[in-house]
């Protein structure tokens, strides 16, 4: 039995020296998105909050899987195994099962009524301009009314009292199943799970096929049957490991004015409306740690998350491409808002690289909206190298081509809404760059194409000529 839960996850960050302890009193809604957002950028680490003022008993931790170190350390394997591990065992999902609810940890404490009270979870105050806190680590888990099939998928909440939020639902799997209770004029039950092994996190952000619920990925990621428990309330399950689970609906009508709020581009996702969720019931592990999702300007969870999943799909979607490409790297930029992505390929005949570019902005993810292919010799993730060769190996007449009025994701502020849409639905130009070296350079490569390394560089040790 695998260890399912997020503390598990803190301990081995902490005992590889990936994360630092606050100890000092912070404040959720004055500076705790700071200290972690800062101790991530200038230090790389993850940050766990112990004294937080009006919110005693409470910790809270953020940046937990901000890159692969600490992605491979959440599934115990090696960084440069990371994404071929995720391909290979997505390919095998794995069902929950069910356990005994008595013993499990996120029954620990039941509050119902005024005791399930939002304001007492130290939610953070996120962005500069959003207009308050919010909870931006839920894991939503529903049901298709129809079929009973499960699904999860994450979704920002603005606290809008004791007992209400926003609920921001995107045009995919969960608005469509949201639509069929609309239709019965039914609210739909929600399970909000906040914190929980980053495998969930994963399987919750990764975009299947209708009808496969998502909790079989993180199994398959984990190597485990995640183990769930029945909720107080509603008619749904709940991983049983849970820091936090906030049982509630999503009501059929009504809507609230939400945001502006700091989002994964980086930018802003503008002020607009959402849909209603109300609490019934939140339960919650005795000592509980809430996961404060970093999200804005990068690099934080929220964009290494999403991006670790589109590496995942998109080299997944490669390996079918003209019958399989050599294929050595793929990167979706998270810096860039997981705008971009970055293939590295061996192509084997004119044009390939080309074709793997259309491939990779027509995967399963929207998101990514420039394309660039390097060769074997560039290390894809060091963009020092990635923007040498957009300069020494790209002509741009030849090898930059825009594919105009293409779907654009829903939160690219400088892309167009679609008229008469919501700002969900937008269109734009998505951009391939070509930046191997030009077909036919093999020959010639040596000097035109190559970087001019110093003489001897490889047989240099510089350690033996620097002062003992
Ligand atoms: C940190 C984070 C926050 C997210 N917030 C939202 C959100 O507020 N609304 C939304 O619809 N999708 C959000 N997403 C994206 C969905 O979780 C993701 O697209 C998921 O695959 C959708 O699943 P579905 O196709 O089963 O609906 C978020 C993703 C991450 C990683
Ligand atoms: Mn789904």
């Amino acid at each position: 039995m695998r260890d399912q839960s997020l503390r598990g996850h803190l301990a081995n960050l902490e005992q590889r020296g990936e994360m630092v302890r606050i100890t000092r009193e912070t404040d959720p809604h004055a500076n705790v998105s700071a200290i972690g957002w800062k101790a991530y950028d200038r230090l790389g680490k993850a940050t766990r909050f112990e004294d937080l003022k009006g919110f005693p008993g409470w910790q809270v931790v953020s940046q937990i899987v901000a890159d692969r170190r600490k992605w491979a350390i959440a599934l115990g394997i090696e960084e440069d195994e990371l994404i071929p591990t995720l391909v290979e065992r997505i390919r095998t999902p794995v069902k929950p099962v069910e356990v005994e609810s008595a013993p499990a940890p996120v029954k620990e404490v039941v509050l119902r009524g005024a005791d399930a009270d939002l304001t007492r979870l130290p939610a953070l105050w996120h962005a500069e301009h959003d207009p308050g806190p919010y909870i931006a680590s839920g894991m939503a888990i529903i049901k298709d009314p129809d079929t009973g099939i499960r699904n999860m998928s994450i979704h920002r909440q603005q606290i809008m009292g004791p007992d209400a939020t926003g609920f921001l639902i995107c045009p995919r799997h969960a608005l469509r199943i949201y639509k069929k209770y609309q239709a019965r004029n039914e609210a739909m039950p929600v399970a909000m799970v906040i914190g929980a092994h980053p495998a969930l996190y994963y399987s919750a952000a990764f975009t299947s096929s209708y009808g496969l619920d998502e909790l079989e990925i993180a199994g398959s990621l984990l190597e485990d049957p995640v183990r769930l428990v029945k909720c107080e309330t509603i008619d749904l399950e709940v991983p049983a490991e849970a820091e936090i689970v906030i049982e509630g609906e999503v009501l059929p009508e009504g809507m609230v004015e939400e945001g502006p709020f700091g989002e994964a581009t980086g930018t802003y996702a503008m002020e607009g409306a959402t849909e209603i969720f109300r609490v019934k019931a939140i339960t919650h592990r005795r000592d509980p740690v809430f996961y404060a999702m970093q999200c804005g300007a990068p690099m934080t969870d929220t964009q290494s998350i999403t991006a670790t999943c589109i590496e995942t799909v998109v080299t997944d979607h490669l390996d079918n491409i003209e019958g399989g490409l050599d294929l050595l790297d793929v990167r979706c930029l998270g810096i860039a808002g997981l705008m971009a992505v970055v293939i590295k390929l061996r192509p084997r005949v004119e044009g390939q690289a080309k074709t793997a570019l259309m491939a990779a902005l027509s995967s399963p993810y929207l998101h990514p909206k420039m394309a660039i292919a390097v060769d074997e010799d560039v290390d894809a993730g060091d963009l020092r190298q990635v923007f040498w060769s957009l300069t020494t190996r790209v002509e741009a007449s030849r090898d930059v081509v825009k594919i105009p009025n293409t779907r654009i994701w829903s939160l690219d502020n400088v892309s167009d809404i679609v008229p008469g849409m919501s700002p969900m639905y937008r269109i734009g130009t998505k951009v391939i760059i070509d930046a191997t070296r030009p077909a036919g350079a093999e020959a010639e490569a040596r000097e035109r194409f190559s970087p001019a390394m110093p003489f001897a560089h490889e047989s240099v040790a510089l350690a033996d000529f620097l002062p003992d």
